[in-house]
């Protein structure tokens, strides 16, 4: 399984009510997305600093959202389709900066 996790940033003018609605939006969004096995988006709610190892300090962000994708075949169909490009559409007109992270399994 291919996953990649993204940290969300809302654009400066956008209040977190419009963003946590577009939000909403781009995930039944996602269901018609081809290839795209799951997606996942959530809002930060809270960042604790209370860690019981050192506190390491990212951000700020809004929200955290991961791709699940079956296979690099799947990811390859999910990026030639004009669906996933109408969706990334949707992602410009509320994401305002975006992390990618490629995550692998521990073994
Ligand atoms: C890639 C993505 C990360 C996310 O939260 O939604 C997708 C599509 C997009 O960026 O519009």
């Amino acid at each position: 399984m291919i996953r990649i996790v993204y940290l969300l940033v809302r654009p400066e003018s956008m209040s977190p009510e419009k963003f946590a609605e577009e939000c909403k939006v781009h995930y039944d969004m996602s269901h018609d997305v081809p290839a795209l096995y799951k997606y996942e988006v959530r809002l930060v709610a809270r960042e604790p600093e209370d860690t019981h190892v050192p506190y390491l300090n990212v951000g700020p962000f809004d929200a955290v959202a991961e791709c699940w994708f079956e296979s690099d075949e799947k990811y390859q169909e999910y990026l030639e389709s004009s669906i996933r490009k109408e969706w990334f559409e949707h992602g410009k007109s509320f994401i305002g900066k975006l992390k990618p992270i490629i995550t692998r399994d521990v073994h």
